[in-house]
């Protein structure tokens, strides 16, 4: 049954932004209007799903030199709003507030705007997308008095970070030459999960058989993703903070040997994969600066720093922070994808010669975020969230091959690769906006004419969805819903039989995860389904807040009932679930 959203739903704890679409410049007196249209100002979980820069917002920026006229505003007070806007604001407007998804609210058109409308807007929103922060009860009137003489100021300018300061945070813990030459431990490397631990900044390694605690791991603040290099030895984690820890896998426990900071707020990480490149070098990409840092696999010595800043690939327009979304390692080339998220960019970074640095730049499409390879490791999909669109690049060839309309705000995660009963191999990606699933056709060979279409949108259990997953040894694609307001719904999995999907309307089972796991306070939103190695069991995160219990539930792939609830008070908000064989083989 779909379910869309029909009201506001503003979700406890989750990102949320200022997605100022709503602000029609020179609109006048438009404070009314927007408080008769109360009822459309939608904080969608699309539009609360944005970056929130909270490194940023700690970093200490004095006041821009006043301007005359400007408001008085307190050192306290600036540094209260600071934090606000980098923590709800920036991820839609930008660093510099110079607009990204949300306007521009640059000085020049914020004093234009003056205090008062400011204010309202800040207070009930827009129809357009900008959340109603006043009479949603997430700012006070007195903050919001704040923000809206905050914005009347010049932007602060947060400082850079090149390589002085990216070679400064760079420490060897273990020298190369001190580290074993085989693996000491009896671990089985390749049926281990590396588990975010978001709001302990840890990671915890757990072993896939007996679903034991291995390792925890003290990581970056509020670490993202993990990825492991491509001969299984190393493993990389990179925080908010922009933070890299390399662990080395072989010692007699895994330990941290490297860590360095590839700029202020960051999100990915990759190690080179091509044939005769395995684990030579990592790359990194950073929100701020807007730059990306190829290293030494081996020991993170930093090698090369590259800012993202330019031109859009539509509008040919500066850009000045375009930031670093998914990074992946191509099969093909010795080459990273680095996915460029407001210029719309898909770089193609050749790293045989770094002094002589060869990129390819694919335009693509706007606000690039997330995506994987199809299940020949040839083709890569990333989703263009802003712009409900799809993109997809042959690494083989270097070219942009298909630009897919999908549904609202695609959120593939890596997406999923299934073979359909009637359209063969198909890729497929779920939404943060509506309750379908896109799935997309990836056999240009065998399947010339579904290739680079979307060949069937199937409808799930609604909208909020993050990740997607299956693997080629299951009968079953599952799709998470973790930010959908409905508790029932956030807290459950959608499954679809592979072998259904030629039905006219083909139907979904509901894993009813978030009760499986026996905790009955909290939110218990279920996120990220991972498989172990063998593909016949899929790990399910049940993610609570950081005062209370979390867990991380085992369904059996064939029989689709739950095989094991782990459950430890180490695990603190356990997010994403890196499966160390499927993470390094692109299996998913
Ligand atoms: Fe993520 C992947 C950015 C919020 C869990 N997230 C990614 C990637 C990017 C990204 C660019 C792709 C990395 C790659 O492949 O190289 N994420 C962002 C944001 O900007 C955003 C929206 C807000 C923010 O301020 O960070 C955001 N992400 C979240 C969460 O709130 C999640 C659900 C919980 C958490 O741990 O923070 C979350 N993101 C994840 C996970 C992946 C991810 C689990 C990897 C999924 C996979 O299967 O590969």
């Amino acid at each position: 049954m779909a379910r869309l959203y029909k009201h506001a739903a503003i979700l406890g704890g989750i990102i949320l932004a200022l997605a100022v679409t709503g602000i029609n410049p020179g609109a006048g007196n438009a404070q009314s209007s927007d408080k008769a249209d109360i009822k459309k100002h939608k904080t969608s979980p699309g539009g609360q799903y944005q970056p929130q820069l909270d490194v940023l917002r700690d970093l200490g920026v004095e006041i821009p030199g006043r301007k005359p006229g400007d408001p008085v505003i307190s050192p306290e007070e600036y540094k209260q709003a600071n934090k606000i806007y980098f923590e709800r604001c920036a991820g839609c407007h930008g660093v510099l507030r110079k607009g990204a998804t949300g306007k521009a609210l640059t000085g020049d058109i914020t004093r234009d705007r003056g205090y008062e409308s400011l204010r309202d807007f800040i207070t009930y929103g827009s129809p357009g997308g900008m959340p109603n922060w006043g009479t949603s009860g997430d700012l006070s009137e007195k903050e919001i008095d704040i923000m809206a003489r905050y914005l009347l100021i010049d932007p602060p300018q947060p400082p850079e970070f090149g390589m002085p300061e990216v070679r400064a945070s760079w420490k060897v813990h273990v020298p190369v030459a001190k580290r074993p030459t085989k693996q000491l431990n009896k671990l089985d490397l390749d049926n281990l999960f590396s588990v975010t631990l978001r709001d302990s900044g840890e990671i915890a390694l757990i072993d896939g058989a007996s679903k034991k605690i291995v390792k925890i791991i003290k990581t970056g603040y509020a670490v993202h993703i993990s990825r492991i290099s491509a001969s299984g030895r190393y493993l990389f984690t990179i925080g908010r903070d922009a933070k890299i820890v390399l662990i080395d896998m072989w010692m007699n426990e895994p330990t941290p040997v490297a860590e360095i900071k590839i700029g202020s707020e960051a999100r990915s990480v990759e190690t080179s994969k091509m044939k005769g490149w395995e684990d030579k070098y990592a790359i990194a990409g950073a929100y701020w600066p807007p730059q990306y840092v190829i290293m030494d696999g081996a020991t993170l010595e930093p090698k090369k720093v590259v800012s993202t800043r330019g031109m859009t690939y539509d509008t040919q327009e500066y850009h000045p922070e375009p930031r670093v979304a998914a990074i992946v390692a191509s099969h093909y080339h010795p080459e990273f994808v680095v996915n460029i998220k407001e210029t719309g960019h898909i770089l193609l970074v050749n790293y045989e010669d770094l002094d002589n640095l060869k990129v390819t730049t694919i335009a693509a499409e706007r606000f690039l975020h997330d995506g994987g390879f199809d299940s020949t490791g040839r083709y890569f999909l990333v989703a263009a969230n802003a712009r409900n669109k799809i993109a997809i690049v042959d690494t083989k060839e270097n070219k942009l091959v298909g630009l897919v309309e999908t549904g609202t705000t695609p959120h593939p995660g890596r997406g999923a690769n299934i073979v359909h009963p009637k359209f063969g191999p198909v890729w497929a990606t779920s939404h943060l906006g509506d309750e379908t699933i896109a799935l997309i056709g990836t056999d240009p060979d065998k399947h010339p004419e579904q290739a680079w279409k979307m060949v069937q949108s199937l409808e799930g259990q609604g909208g909020g969805s993050l990740f997607i997953k299956s693997h080629p040894k299951s009968g079953h694609l599952y799709v998470d819903t973790p930010l959908n307001p409905e508790a029932e719904i956030s807290s459950s999995i959608a499954v679809f039989k592979i072998s259904d999907l030629a039905d006219k309307e083909p139907q979904y089972k509901v894993l009813p995860i978030g009760e499986w796991s026996g905790i009955s306070e909290g939110s218990r939103r279920v996120v990220q389904g991972e498989f172990n190695k063998a593909g016949d069991e899929i790990w399910f995160s049940v993610w609570n807040a950081k005062d209370q219990e979390s867990a991380i539930v085992v369904v059996d792939d064939k029989t689709l009932k739950k095989k094991a609830v782990i459950k430890d008070k180490r695990l603190v908000t356990p997010t994403g679930k890196f499966n160390f064989y499927n993470t390094r083989e692109d299996i998913y």
